[in-house]
């Protein structure tokens, strides 16, 4: 495989590489590092750029003097690696504060609090140059259908939603925010489970121009639902503003493998969207933003296996957009895409003024039992696929 260049625009959350392994049934299972030296090691490996919580880089609760001198030393190692800070976040869910949410907790004392920190990172973000500020609401939800005025709950995601991107409108931040959904853990049952439920949120928004979606495969596959129709579904609606990519080995809590450590099926599609669009739509909007990677190195690995994981990640996303590329320009493959009637599904169904009622009157002379009986070749299709990755 190629070397990862700055080209590729690849880039990882401090958190990633920074994990030391601490879950539910166990504590650390390695040191953890300075963010600086997270984000030299990356540019190193060929990152492209960098992402964080303000607590991944500063902890909770930090005199302002701290975070200044913290940030301005993260910024500088950024700037000397070359290294992009693309997106900033806030951590609305590791402090206790936050065990019943930061924008949609019944307290309403924790919301404003919860609010204040959220508009302290966009500040952050916008001091960093990020262009992107994702909110994953991790705490916003429930495990109990008792405990919550649903309607209240998401008219209070609203306000705060409403009011992070007002502000960023205000101030003339140059930011726009990518909602993260995922169904379920640390809640029982998190706001916003899907892509769906989020952009039906944007739609009521009153600032929701610049609130799009950063969606993650595993919180996709976590919900049984097809990371790739998602990409395409937001991209449709021009909301794809920001990718989360890792693995995820179906339906089981929260993975966060390496890219194509899980389905690599579902993987090699993805990337097949992400580097060569949509097979029969070429004026379809395209995804240009970073390749951003949230996954977790494994809590066996040490710091080797740490940074062996950090490149897999860019290494199998360069392997399979070479695979991608080759099957879409085999010309067998688009033999099989014309038999199988993807082109002709970019073609409208109605004929140029054709109205609802002209179509009621003709019958088109078509043969129902003949078309009843076409062959699709969407198997034949898919083992080409099939064959361009394993053969
Ligand atoms: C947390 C979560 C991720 C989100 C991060 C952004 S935090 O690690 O599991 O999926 O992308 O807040
Ligand atoms: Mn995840
Ligand atoms: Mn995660
Ligand atoms: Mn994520």
């Amino acid at each position: 495989t190629r070397q990862p260049t700055k080209e590729d625009k690849f880039s990882f959350g401090l958190w990633t590489v920074g994990w030391t392994g601490i879950d539910p049934f166990g504590s650390a299972s390695r040191p953890a590092l300075d963010p600086w030296e997270y984000s030299d090691k990356l540019a190193e490996l060929g990152a492209w750029g960098i992402t964080f919580h303000d607590n991944d880089v500063f902890p909770f609760g930090s005199s302002d003097e701290d975070k200044t001198r913290i940030v301005t030393r993260l910024k500088d190692a950024a700037d000397q690696a070359g290294l992009v800070i693309e997106m900033v976040t806030t951590n609305t869910f590791t402090h206790p504060v936050f065990k019943d949410g930061g924008l949609t907790s019944n307290d309403r004392g924790v919301r404003r609090y919860g609010l204040r920190k959220v508009l302290q990172a966009v500040d952050l973000a916008a001091e960093m140059g990020a262009s992107t500020f994702v909110m994953w609401g991790g705490r916003e939800g429930a495990e109990y259908d008792s405990s919550k005025d649903l309607h209240a709950a998401m008219a209070r995601y609203k306000e705060g939603l409403d009011t992070v991107a007002g502000y960023i409108k205000s101030q003339g931040y140059d930011l726009r925010i990518g909602l993260e959904p995922k169904p379920n853990e640390p809640r029982g049952d998190i706001f916003l489970p899907t892509l769906g439920h989020a952009m039906a949120l944007i739609a009521d928004l009153e600032h929701g121009d610049i609130v799009g979606l950063n969606p993650e495969v595993g919180h996709e596959q976590m919900a049984n639902l097809n990371y790739t129709h998602g990409l395409a579904q937001a991209l449709f609606s021009g909301k794809l503003f920001h990718i989360d990519l890792n693995g995820q080995s179906g339906l089981k809590y929260d993975q966060d493998l390496v890219f194509g450590h899980g389905n690599l099926l579902s993987a090699f599609f993805t990337v097949d969207l992400l580097e060569n669009g949509f097979a029969a739509s070429p004026d379809a909007p395209r995804y240009t933003g970073p390749k951003h990677f949230d996954y977790k190195p494994s809590r066996t690995e040490y710091m080797d296996g740490v940074w062996e994981s950090a490149k897999a990640n860019m290494a199998t996303y360069l392997m399979l957009a070479d695979k991608a590329r080759a099957f879409r320009q085999d010309s067998r493959v688009q033999e099989a895409m014309t038999y199988s009637g993807i082109f002709e599904l970019a073609e409208p169904t109605l004929a140029a003024g054709e109205t609802a009622a002209d179509l009621l009157k003709g019958t088109d002379e078509f043969d129902v039992d003949k078309a009843a009986q076409r062959d699709y070749g969407f198997v034949k299709l898919h083992q080409l696929a099939i064959e361009h990755l394993i053969g």
